[in-house]
């Protein structure tokens, strides 16, 4: 097997992000899941966490996930296939999760998400990972740790991705890093490194392409 640098996954990453990303279904229950095909990527997050905006950045895209203006609508797995810069096959899929947290909806309803979304990861085979955003002008929130629980005893990886990291002062910024890792410390299925994002300078963009990337390629080898 050939060394990858990390220079070799930035390259990855750059040209799996860079051809064509196309939504290719839409959930609402797991008995109506799209049949399996690449491995597939997850974000989850809480309502206006910022995760539409960086699944766009992400790919490239202005309107590929839409900016939210009603939080808390979208209550279905959205699923996005990347072909990567050669085209032909299929190489990765990008599940767009329901922001959780958001005060206004109703009991049913969230019972209705908890369980697509508790279902999606516990049985699904191909999903490498989930990246929770959190906002880094807040930190973790209770709901965040609802989050954390439901993945740890599902055992699928997550790691955490602070997001509108353009928001918070330099001097603010160690003190979201530790609660964040705190938050994390005792978790079994989390990974301990943060990612930081900016949707607005797209800071930290290249950075989340190349590791996922380095999933890919870790789950192939
Ligand atoms: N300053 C700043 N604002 C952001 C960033 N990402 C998203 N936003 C804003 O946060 C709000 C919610 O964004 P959206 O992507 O719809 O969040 P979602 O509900 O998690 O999908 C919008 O007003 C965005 O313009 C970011 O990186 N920096
Ligand atoms: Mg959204």
């Amino acid at each position: 097997m050939t060394r990858m640098t990390q220079a070799d996954f930035d390259e990855d990453g750059r040209l799996l992000f860079a051809g064509p990303c196309d939504f290719i279904f839409a959930s609402v229950s797991v008995k109506d899941l799209p049949p399996a095909g690449a491995p597939e990527i997850a974000f989850a997050g809480r309502s206006n966490v910022g995760k539409s905006s960086l699944l766009n950045a992400l790919t490239n895209r202005k309107t590929l996930a839409r900016v939210s203006h009603t939080p808390g609508r979208t209550q279905q797995l959205n699923f996005f296939s990347l072909a990567g810069a050669s085209g032909g096959d299929e190489k990765l899929r990008l599940v767009d999760m329901p922001g959780y947290g958001y005060a206004a909806v109703g009991k049913e309803k969230i019972a209705g998400w908890s369980k697509l979304m508790r279902d999606y990861l516990r049985g699904r085979a191909q999903l490498a990972r989930v990246f929770v955003l959190i906002d880094a002008r807040r930190g973790v929130k209770p709901v965040d740790d609802e989050m954390f629980d439901l993945l740890d005893q599902a055992a699928v990886s997550y790691q955490v991705i602070l997001t509108k990291h353009d928001e918070v002062k330099l001097a603010e910024r160690s003190l979201v890093v530790e609660e964040t890792l705190a938050a994390l410390r005792k978790r079994p299925a989390a990974y301990p490194e943060l990612i930081f994002t900016s949707s607005q300078t797209g800071e930290g963009v290249s950075t989340l392409r190349a590791a996922i990337a380095r999933l890919l390629h870790e789950r192939k080898s």
